[in-house]
């Protein structure tokens, strides 16, 4: 059975859930791990109220004892503190839950119409609750779970933002810096930027859209080094793993558009300006690339260079100024309704891009090694590099 996962919960719910099944057993993991993750997810300039509400934390309920996973499912929970203000509004039992927070007037840009026609809610609330990337603090979690299990094979997750509201990260960073480096100035600023001059612009940026009450998009890079030759397979559509990572990304809430290494970017180039050139390291009995413009993936399958991914996230479709809409009882044009909302959620989508990256790779990696524990699962992994390397 293949690595899953499965969310549950809304927004203003009394919490978030997630089951995560298929790991091997004797994965060391603790709840303050996870915890991590999620406060990673809540920083970043920008944010809405809500954020000073929330402190995501996930409770561990099963399939783990003792700081180890036991190989059975694994259920987390993540209470929403906010729940305490919404209990009356999102009670799971009274028909009658009055008209305080009803939405008849559907956001431009969000799930509200499209959902609400379509599951037949004259009250879009019942769409947006679970339409909300309030949701991804879930992913977040069972994403923090399978990085622990990449780290326990030197696989190292990292990103940061290269553009916010039009303004450039500034430097090429996947190449001229080290995936360290790079986590180290992300994990110090407040937007995920490694260049504190393009910080301060973007910055600026944003106080300039709260002020007209809009909203930022943005670009955001995850790198992941250490990925073993041949995770994802060429031989069927749905194995092909730049797909599926794709697909990971583009699920998330906002997203827009996903590009592998040079992504969009080889349009504008010749093909001996675009495909890495190959050499063979005999001392070390590997091959490598000068450059890495396929982004680590070839064929659908991981070539052993860095994995390189960036994906777009269009302005939050929330907006303080709202757009012009159309009530959905009376048909009449009417302003988008406001609700609480971000200017911008950037930095937190390039959070939770690394662990659903995290997931999709764990995912892959426990197809090509197997195993129903961490020891099986190592045995398989070295007997593999064994072989890659006497190739
Ligand atoms: C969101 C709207 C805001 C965000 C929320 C996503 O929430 P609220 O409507 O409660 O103010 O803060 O993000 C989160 C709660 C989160 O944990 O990321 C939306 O409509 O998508």
């Amino acid at each position: 059975m293949p690595l899953r996962f499965l969310t549950a919960g809304e927004s203003h719910g009394q919490a978030l859930v997630v089951i995560v099944e298929g790991l091997p057993s004797g994965l060391p993991i603790k709840e303050e791990e996870i915890n991590l993750q999620l406060a990673r997810r809540q920083m970043g300039y920008g944010r809405g109220g809500r954020m000073k509400i929330e402190q995501d934390k996930a409770e561990i309920l099963a399939g783990v004892r003792g700081g180890k996973t036991l190989g059975s499912p694994i259920a987390l929970k993540i209470n929403n503190k906010d729940w305490a203000n919404w209990e009356k509004i999102m009670d799971v039992a009274q028909d009658d839950l009055g008209q305080a927070k009803v939405v008849h007037h559907p956001r431009p840009g969000h799930a509200d119409l499209a959902g609400g026609i379509k599951y037949d809610h004259h009250d879009l609330r019942n769409i947006l609750e679970r339409a909300s990337a309030r949701e991804t603090a879930a992913r977040v979690a069972a994403g923090a779970i399978t990085r622990k299990l990449l780290a326990a094979f030197e696989i190292e997750i990292v990103g940061h933002l290269v553009n916010l509201g039009g303004v450039d990260g500034g430097v090429d960073v996947s190449t001229d810096l080290s995936p360290k480096e790079i986590a180290k100035r992300s994990e110090a600023s407040e937007l995920r930027c490694v260049d504190p001059k393009a910080e301060k612009e973007m910055i600026g940026k944003i106080d300039k859209a709260k002020a007209r009450g809009d909203s930022l998009g943005g670009v955001f890079e995850i790198i992941v080094a250490g990925l073993p030759v041949g995770l994802g397979s060429h031989v069927q559509w749905d194995r092909k793993l730049d797909g599926r990572l794709a697909q990971a990304l583009m699920s998330i809430q906002a997203i827009k558009g996903v590009e592998i290494g040079m992504g969009f970017g080889t349009a504008g180039h010749f093909g001996s300006e675009v495909h890495d050139e190959i050499f063979y390291d005999k001392k070390n009995r590997r091959f490598f690339r000068k450059t890495n413009n396929a982004g680590g993936l070839e064929g659908g399958i991981t070539n052993g260079e860095n994995l390189v991914l960036r994906a777009v996230m269009k302005p939050l479709s929330t907006l303080y100024r709202p757009l012009e809409s159309v009530d959905i009882m009376t048909k009449e044009p009417y302003q988008a309704a406001v609700e609480r909302t971000d200017i911008t959620a950037v930095p937190a989508a390039g959070v939770i891009g690394e662990n659903v990256v995290a997931f999709t790779l764990a995912e892959a990696f426990l197809e090509k090694f197997g195993g129903d524990s961490l020891k099986e699962l190592q045995r398989n992994f070295e007997g593999y590099q064994k072989q890659v390397r006497e190739f």
